[in-house]
C-alpha cells in the first residue's frame, strides 16, 4: 500500500534529500514551506514545479511551526502515515541572537505537532523528530544514547525540550514518536552560513580570484561530519522499527575546523602556511604570499561545544545503518558541486 509522508522543513538541506529518498521509495510526499518574501524552493525545484505540477506524488503546503492552526489544517488534510519534523531555526550562533524565536519554533513547534497527533491521529501517525548532537554540549566524547545532555546554546536547549517532549508523548500517550540524534551532516545543499559550506565556497572563490580572504571563528572545535544523503536514510529506518526508540546517527570520527580547512585547501591545490595564535592566527597562500584566512571574534560563540564524536553502535545493530560517505568524499562532492 502506498504510504504518505509529511515533511516539515522540506525546503531545507535534509528535507530536500529526504523528499527525494521517500519518492524513490514510492511514497506520496507532502512538504510544508513557510511564507518567504522571495521563493526559497531552490533545493526542491527539481521535484516540485508549481506551474506544471510535474510530480503528482509531491505536494506543497504553506504552514509555520509557530502557527498551530496551520499545523492542524495540514495534518488533517494530508492524513499522513509518517511525519518528519525537520523544521527549525537551525543555526546555533544565531540562536544567541534570537533565543525566543528559536525556542518557539524548535521547542514549542515540536510540542504543537505532538499535541495534534495525540488528540486527533494518535494511533496511526509515526513521528520523527530531528534531534541534535548539540544537545550533548559539554559532555565528553564519544557520545551515545545514554550520554547526558549539557546544552551550550538556546538552540541546544530548545532541542532538549523537543527531545524530552517526544519521549513524554511516547510514554504518556503511546504516540509512536522517535528522536534521531544526528551529528553534523553536510552536503552541497548546506546553508551558506554553516562552516563547511563557508570554507568550501570561500577557498574556491579565493582560488578563482573572486574573493581575497576567508574570515572564520574558532578553528579548534571538533565535529563528527557525515553526508546528509546518508543521514536521511536513517530517518526513514528509525520510523520502520516496531518499537519507537531514539538513535544516535554519526560517523564516530571527528575533525577540527582547521583540519577541514587543510583537507579542502589541499584538494584545491592551495598550499597554506599557518602563522600566529588566537585571534592573530592567519593562513598564507605559499604561492601568492597572500593572507587568505583570518580570524574574527564575531564568529566565536559565547559558549562553544568543543568536541562531538558520535557512537552509532545502536543504529548499526538495530537499524543496520552505517555511514557510507567519508569526510574526504563529502568534501569532493561539495567542491565538485560548487565549481
Ligand atoms: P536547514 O537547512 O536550516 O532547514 C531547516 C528547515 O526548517 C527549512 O526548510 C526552513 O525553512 C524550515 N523552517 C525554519 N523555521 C520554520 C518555521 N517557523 N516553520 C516552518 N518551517 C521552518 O536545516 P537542516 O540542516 O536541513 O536540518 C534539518 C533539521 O535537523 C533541523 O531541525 C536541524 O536543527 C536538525 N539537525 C541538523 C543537523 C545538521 O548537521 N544538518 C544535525 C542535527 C540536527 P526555510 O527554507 O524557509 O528557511
Ligand atoms: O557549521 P556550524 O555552524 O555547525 P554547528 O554549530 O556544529 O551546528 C550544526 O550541527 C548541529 C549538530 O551538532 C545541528 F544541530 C545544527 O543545526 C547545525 O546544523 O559550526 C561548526 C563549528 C562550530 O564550533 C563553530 O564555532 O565551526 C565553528 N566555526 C568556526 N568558524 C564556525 C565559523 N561556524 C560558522 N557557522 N561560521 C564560521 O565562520
Amino acid at each position: 500500500m502506498t504510504k504518505t509522508a509529511l515533511i516539515f522543513g522540506v525546503t531545507g538541506q535534509d528535507g530536500s534529500y529526504l523528499a527525494e529518498f521517500l519518492l524513490s521509495k514510492k511514497y506520496k510526499v507532502h512538504g510544508v514551506k513557510r511564507r518567504t518574501s522571495i521563493p526559497n524552493t531552490d533545493r526542491i525545484d527539481h521535484i516540485f514545479d508549481s506551474i506544471n505540477f510535474k510530480n503528482r506524488n509531491f505536494k506543497m503546503h504553506h504552514g509555520d511551526l509557530s502557527d498551530s492552526g496551520s499545523l492542524y489544517r495540514i495534518i488533517n488534510d494530508v492524513n499522513p502515515d509518517e511525519i518528519y519534523n525537520l523544521a527549525a531555526q537551525s543555526h546555533v550562533k544565531i540562536s544567541f541572537q534570537i533565543p525566543e524565536y528559536t525556542s518557539d519554533v524548535n521547542a514549542l513547534g515540536t510540542l504543537r505537532i505532538l499535541e495534534i497527533i495525540r488528540h486527533y491521529k494518535k494511533k496511526k501517525i509515526k513521528f520523527y523528530q530531528a534531534s541534535s548532537s548539540e544537545m550533548f554540549g559539554k559532555s565528553k566524547p564519544p557520545q551515545n544514547e545514554k550520554t547526558i545532555f549539557q546544552p551550550r546554546s538556546i538552540y541546544a536547549v530548545s532541542k532538549v525540550f523537543a527531545f524530552h517532549s517526544v519521549v513524554h508523548y511516547r510514554e504518556a500517550y503511546k504516540v509512536h514518536a522517535c528522536n534521531g540524534i544526528l551529528f553534523n551532516h553536510e552536503s552541497p545543499r548546506r546553508g551558506v552560513n554553516f562552516v563547511t559550506k563557508k570554507i568550501v565556497q570561500g577557498l574556491i572563490r579565493i582560488k578563482q580570484k573572486k574573493q581575497k580572504k576567508l574570515v572564520l571563528g574558532n578553528l579548534y572545535s571538533k565535529r563528527d561530519w557525515g553526508h546528509a544523503k546518508d543521514y536521511v536514510k536513517s530517518m526513514w529506518k528509525i520510523l520502520q522499527t516496531k518499537k519507537a526508540e531514539d538513535f544516535v546517527i554519526a560517523t564516530k570520527k571527528s575533525y577540527s575546523v582547521k583540519d577541514f580547512v587543510n583537507i579542502c585547501a589541499k584538494k584545491l591545490d592551495i598550499n597554506l602556511v599557518w602563522k600566529g595564535k588566537g585571534l592573530n592566527e592567519v593562513a598564507i597562500d605559499k604561492k601568492t604570499k597572500n593572507t587568505v584566512i583570518k580570524i574574527d571574534k564575531k564568529y566565536f560563540r559565547e559558549t562553544e561545544v568543543d568536541n562531538l564524536v558520535g557512537d552509532f553502535k545502536k543504529a548499526k545493530k538495530v537499524l543496520k545503518w552505517q555511514p557510507s560517505i567519508s569526510l574526504s568524499n563529502l568534501i569532493d562532492d561539495m567542491i565538485a558541486n560548487e565549481i
